[in-house]
């Protein structure tokens, strides 16, 4: 029986996923190598220091240590530049009415992302104090498919976490999920994963998840 909903940020309760491709692209740009919408699927989930390692996968150069630091802090100032014109209207309708129906259906629900910027893209859209409990990037030494991040999002809650349902967009996310026994949603990139349970055509899918 599912009592809590694990979400993931990006690409599920937010679309900040294409600005993470906006800004990563600006910086392969700068860096002549080629990014394009294809390999920032490969960055779903993933975090931001593994994220650059495998941009540069496609680059002839060796960066060092602090050259990578810089690249990814520039990464980050870009996209940060995108969260900060951010508002509550950025989340869809849609997004806010399911959460408060499985809220009033009597869920706990958390958030469980890769992101060190979680609490600001919250704020942002209007729900930094939303959620029952939130494990992001911060909290985490080991980023998805490492199932980390869900178990601790459970642990907070003192969750079963054979009784807690993750959302992803992030074939990463989904094999995290299952390999903590987790039930898995999947939407957006991931529909389809063969590691998800249910397929979510819309976020409001998940009202019709049927809790036995
Ligand atoms: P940051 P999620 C993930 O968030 C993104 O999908 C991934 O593209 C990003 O690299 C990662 O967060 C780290 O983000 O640079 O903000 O710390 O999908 O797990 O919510
Ligand atoms: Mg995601």
């Amino acid at each position: 029986m599912i009592d809590t909903i694990i979400f993931d940020l990006d690409g599920v309760i937010c679309s900040t996923d294409h600005y993470h491709y906006l800004a990563w692209k600006k910086l392969s740009d700068e860096l002549h190598i080629s990014f394009d919408e294809k390999d920032n699927e490969k960055l779903r989930g993933v975090s931001r220091m593994e994220s650059l390692d495998i941009i540069l996968e496609k680059s002839s150069q060796t960066y060092s240590q602090v050259e990578k630091e810089e690249f990814a802090n520039k990464k980050n100032t870009l996209y940060q530049q995108y969260l900060k014109q951010m508002t509550p209207s950025d989340l869809s309708v849609e997004v806010k009415e399911t959460l408060d129906q499985l809220r009033n259906k009597g869920y706990r629900l958390a958030i469980g992302s890769s992101s060190k910027n979680t609490k600001l893209i919250l704020k942002q859209l209007g729900l930094e104090n939303y959620f029952d409990a939130i494990c992001d990037g911060t909290m985490i030494q080991y980023s998805k498919p490492h199932p980390e991040v869900f178990m601790k999002a459970a642990d907070l809650l003192g969750k079963n976490y054979k009784n807690c349902l993750v959302v992803e967009d992030a074939l990463a996310g989904c094999i995290a999920a299952k390999s903590a026994s987790m039930h898995v949603a999947a939407i957006s990139s991931a529909y389809g994963s063969p590691y998800a349970d249910y397929h979510l055509n819309t976020f409001k899918d998940l009202l019709e998840i049927n809790n036995k």
